[in-house]
């Protein structure tokens, strides 16, 4: 029965260099995520999969900017450009990450009224992806994180995941984050550490692995 799983979150082309929304040295993550993938009994991924009239893109706010936040329904939404489109290049994985173990993938983002940056619900908490599900059926307990953003998605994914009782570790030079402010991905990773998810790198999983 499989246990330790490998969630890759959202590594698309729009968020790696070139990309509509590329997080600085985004693309460095995929031969770490390449390499370490083997060492799981099951990998998943995410993808941020957006409608064109998606609540998050700034052009669907007159007026607004990239990088405004607004509030709706009660929530606060951060303005992006518009990245990782429903069937556009800039949705599909990065052409180097090797997908060939990916069991399943589980697309985001896709109710044009609400942002998801967790893999497992929407912002609001409204609905779920079937991750959490898909994860129980195949026996996994325990959950390793990596992928972009570390500020967003990966933090997201991984707060999630904890409370949702997988044990749960991001794998830090397997991430890259968007750093709005220069201190987003140093404030994440401590939140993450704080709610106890294990900060670990690529190098110590392989060394700890029991095969
Ligand atoms: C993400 C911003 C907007 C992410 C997705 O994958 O971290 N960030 N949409
Ligand atoms: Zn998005």
């Amino acid at each position: 029965m499989p246990r330790k799983a490998l969630i890759i979150v959202d590594v698309q082309n729009d968020f790696c260099p070139g990309g509509s929304l590329a997080v600085p040295e985004g693309d460095v993550v995929v031969p770490v995520i390449n390499r370490i993938q083997s060492l799981f009994d099951v990998v998943v991924a995410t993808q941020d999969w957006h409608p064109l009239n998606h609540i998050s893109f700034a052009v669907n706010h007159p007026g607004k900017q990239v990088g405004d936040v607004v509030e709706i329904d009660g929530l606060l939404q951060v303005l992006w450009p518009v990245h990782c489109v429903q069937n556009s290049p800039g949705a599909e994985f990065h052409p180097q990450l090797d997908t060939s173990r990916i069991a399943h993938v589980i697309r985001k983002g896709t109710d044009p009224r609400i942002d998801s940056y967790s893999g497992f619900f929407d912002n609001a908490r409204r609905r779920d992806t079937g991750l959490a599900s898909l994860l129980w059926d195949l026996g996994v307990d325990e959950v390793a994180i990596c992928g972009l953003a570390t500020d967003y998605c990966v933090k997201y994914t991984a707060l999630d995941a904890h409370e949702l009782g997988f044990a749960t570790a991001v794998i830090v030079d397997a991430c890259r984050g968007v750093g709005l402010r220069s201190d987003d991905v140093p404030e994440a990773i401590r939140q993450m550490e704080s709610r106890g998810i294990k900060i670990v790198f690529a190098g110590e999983l392989a060394a700890s692995a029991d095969r």
